[in-house]
């Protein structure tokens, strides 16, 4: 299956919303939808008008936008759920129903011919009005395929845009995901979209199965909020996608936005960025240990898949440390305009390491360090 023309459902202001730290502004909201239609997004997805008096107000805000990326909201297999999401202005309708035995027993409590029967009346309604109509299940992951297949199969039969596969409880593994919409692909005719948790750190991956198998949607939220721990990030999948195919990425999507969007949710939600976060984590461009850094000095790509430049950050070398090498060390010197000879080179280098076995030295101390050698 090829990959390209994959599109973003990005759900920061839904998901995202259901974030434990997550509350919005209205002008919060405002600037995220702008922002995110800057990167590109192709779709936004939004809290339901039904949430409340101010979520109402704030969809038909954004809506009024008029902005590149369409705008969806996400409400319940209901008849008037539909009608005030289409009096709100959106683009479509993102409808939701539980299909897993664990949700219908202890949810709804429907049968799946219940499901299928209420689900294709209001798609229909839906689709009557001229707006997008995606039909998703709930915890498609713990539904029975045979389930799953008979209700799709139906919906496909309204003439829906898409349908979606989500992984609520973030239990799929990537061969799960891709043999899923594979089977799905083979019978239906709306695209596919995949909706993926990340309890067990798998979104991104089962993200790329699910277009590896052929699904065309992914849903994101920047830094991957949303409930418990999340789903696929922006950034990450980005990160993901540009790895695969870098001129499709790059041409459709301002990647160097990522870093400023990361810190720009990451201020809203009042959260760090963490660490090891993909592409805006603090040390994800930084180079340690000395084998890594004499390669890296020679050419960076035998140690980085991205250039830094392209998202606006900046390869760093830690070099004050014991696990340094006299390649970096010497490029540290050269910098300085202080040369010495590889003896002498690995002589200092041995005299760092020993320092540094009581802790890293800063750049500052390691030229200290050369600057002294230099006269002594
Ligand atoms: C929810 C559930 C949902 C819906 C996903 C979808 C999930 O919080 O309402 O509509 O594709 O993870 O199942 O986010
Ligand atoms: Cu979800």
């Amino acid at each position: 299956m090829p990959l390209e023309n994959f599109g973003i459902i990005d759900s920061t202001l839904r998901e995202g919303e259901q974030f434990a730290k997550a509350h919005f502004t209205t002008a919060q909201k405002i600037e995220l939808a702008r922002q995110l239609d800057e990167f590109g997004a192709d779709y936004l997805e939004l809290t339901t008008p039904l949430a409340s008096d101010q979520s109402r107000a704030d969809l038909e805000a954004v809506a009024m936008l008029n902005l590149k990326s369409k705008i969806l909201t996400h409400v319940r297999c209901k008849k008037e759920d539909v009608k005030l999401a289409i009096e709100s202005g959106v683009d479509g309708v993102d409808i939701l129903f539980g299909t897993s035995s664990k949700l219908r027993e202890f949810s709804h409590g429907k049968s799946i011919d219940e499901i299928i029967e209420e689900a294709v009346e209001v798609l229909t309604y839906a689709k009557a009005f001229g707006v997008e109509v995606r039909f998703s299940s709930e915890d498609s992951f713990r539904s029975l395929e045979g389930d799953l297949l008979k209700i799709y199969k139906a919906v496909d039969a309204v003439g829906i845009q898409r349908i979606g596969l989500a992984d609520t409880v973030g239990i799929a593994t990537p061969r799960q995901v891709y043999a899923l919409v594979r089977e799905l692909k083979f019978r239906v005719h709306a695209d596919i979209e995949f909706h993926g948790h990340n309890d067990t750190g798998c979104a991104i991956a089962n993200a790329f199965a699910a277009l590896e198998g052929g699904a065309t949607f992914i849903d994101t939220t920047l830094l991957g909020i949303g409930e418990r721990n999340g789903i696929a990030s922006l950034g990450g999948f980005m990160a993901r996608m540009y790895a695969s195919l870098p001129e499709y990425v790059s041409h459709k999507y301002h990647i160097a936005m990522i870093p400023a969007l990361d810190k720009l949710i990451a201020d809203m939600v009042h959260v760090d960025i963490p660490f090891n976060n993909m592409l805006s984590g603090e040390t994800v461009f930084t180079h340690k240990a000395g084998m890594h850094l004499k390669a890296l000095l020679n050419d960076p790509s035998t140690y980085e898949i991205f250039d830094p430049a392209v998202f606006g950050r900046k390869r760093e070398l830690k070099v004050g440390h014991r696990l340094t090498g006299w390649h970096a060390i010497k490029h540290v010197a050269d910098q300085q305009g202080l040369h010495f000879g590889e003896e002498e080179l690995r002589r200092i280098t041995h005299h760092i390491k020993n320092k540094a076995d009581a802790g890293d030295l800063s750049e500052d101390e390691v030229v200290e360090i050369l600057r002294t050698w230099m006269t002594a």
